[in-house]
């Protein structure tokens, strides 16, 4: 059969049956493949091919994004990707899904379908849990974050790496979307709910202090080369079951602080819990949903801390970073961190244009309202106080005496 897929171009589900059988060896020839789109993230599309006894996700890239068809991006993303998808599969074996191959002429990755998993924002927002997740996502952060800093990497291969991750276009919506906008809507694109205005005014346009913390965070995320981040780790980008993970979706991966992917997992597992409390009938099923929440917040960070500094003894190759009090000075500075972009992360999903269903489904609006009140308030104190954020115990208060004050 001709080659069709040797030029680029956007790919429709009809597409995709040619497009596997062309690149991959998997499927009986004699038998359809069910192929659908099944993304619906902001950037790019995502396609199942379903054969008899196996299945293969397609992820391409398109030359401008889902959310807005007139803004443009590279399609090197998906090089990226594959690329990280690749080096955390080595680092964090099992919780990513494996990459079958990248094919830079359709910017299409081919990988591992996560089939019998379920997003898992989805999954919060039917108020599910998963006990494991805390045990295995505190593994995957300090694997991929740890592991790829000077702390552990050869200086100059870990300067290769960072050439290489080099993403502009992805970090500038970063740079935009979380560090910018959420405080000057200086592209009048925030989409502030009606209740808040007022709120938001005083608390994220008019905040002065609050604009300097954010500044500084902002250059540590544009300067501040530490660590192979995801760089988008919300939970949209995790799939689970009762037994596993898996992160995928790492697109906005660079070179940047560590903090930014542990902060993201924070925020989002705090949009969980307002779910639950505004959405969920007062009762025991309800404060059961809330204590999983609470414990995976407290053991997310308090894990994270405790496989930090076994990774640390075990892996740290540069003479200096051995020096006694360096690795505590160091995790000190990733949690400060995680707590300022903990904060970041809340504020850009409550006002931002890239908002999360757990909030924005909330059906009650005096509730939402209430809720995003609590969640800025507590991402305010995040980002001035950031560094008095050193346990879980820390970054867990800080949420519930907000909501306290707001929601109960
Ligand atoms: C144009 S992309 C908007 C947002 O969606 C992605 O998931 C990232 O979070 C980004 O900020
Ligand atoms: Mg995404």
């Amino acid at each position: 059969m001709q080659d069709r897929f040797q030029e680029y171009f956007l790919m429709s589900e009809t597409d995709i049956e040619d497009y596997v059988r062309s690149r991959l060896d998997f499927f009986d020839l004699d038998k359809a493949l069910a192929c659908t789109e099944i993304g619906d993230g902001n950037v790019n599309y995502i396609f199942r091919a379903k054969g008899k006894n196996r299945s293969v996700i397609v992820k391409q890239a398109g030359k401008a994004t889902r959310i807005d068809k007139n803004w443009f991006l590279s399609t090197d993303r998906g090089r990226i990707e594959a690329n990280i998808l690749t080096i955390q599969e080595k680092l964090a074996p099992g919780l990513v899904p494996k990459v079958y191959l990248y094919d830079p002429v359709m910017c299409a990755i081919l990988m591992e379908d996560m089939a019998g998993y379920t997003m898992m924002r989805t999954a919060l927002m039917q108020h599910r849990s998963y006990p494991r997740f805390a045990e295995q996502i505190s593994t995957f952060l300090v694997n991929s974050l740890l592991l790829t800093s000077d702390v552990v990497m050869e200086h100059k291969a870990k300067k290769e790496h960072v050439k290489s991750f080099i993403n502009p276009e992805l970090c500038e919506i970063s740079e935009q979307l979380v560090y910018t906008e959420p405080y000057n809507n200086e592209k009048n694109r925030n989409l502030v709910f009606a209740p808040n205005d007022d709120f938001v005014r005083e608390h994220l346009y008019e905040n002065k202090p609050l604009h300097l913390a954010v500044a500084k965070l902002k250059f540590d995320f544009m300067n501040n080369a530490q660590c192979l981040v995801h760089g988008d780790l919300h939970t949209g980008s995790i799939f689970v079951n009762d037994m596993h993970i898996f992160v995928f979706d790492p697109e906005f991966a660079f070179y940047g602080p560590a903090g930014y992917d542990i902060g993201n997992i924070i925020a989002n597992l705090l949009f969980a819990w307002c779910n639950a409390r505004t959405t969920m009938e007062a009762g025991p099923g309800r404060d059961a949903q809330e204590q999983w929440l609470e414990s995976a917040v407290t053991d997310v960070i308090d894990l994270f801390i405790e496989k930090y500094h076994a990774a640390y003894e075990e892996n740290v190759s540069d003479p200096m970073a051995q020096t006694e009090g360096f690795a505590d000075w160091y995790l000190g500075s990733l949690l400060e961190s995680t707590a300022g972009v903990t904060g970041l992360e809340i504020n850009r999903r409550v006002v931002g244009m890239a908002q999360v269903k757990d909030i924005t489904t909330i059906p009650d609006a005096s509730k939402r309202a209430a809720a995003e009140r609590a969640l800025i308030t507590a991402a305010n104190r995040f980002i001035l106080c950031a560094d008095q954020f050193r346990t879980g115990a820390d970054f867990l208060s800080n949420f519930l005496d907000a909501a306290r004050n707001t929601l109960c």
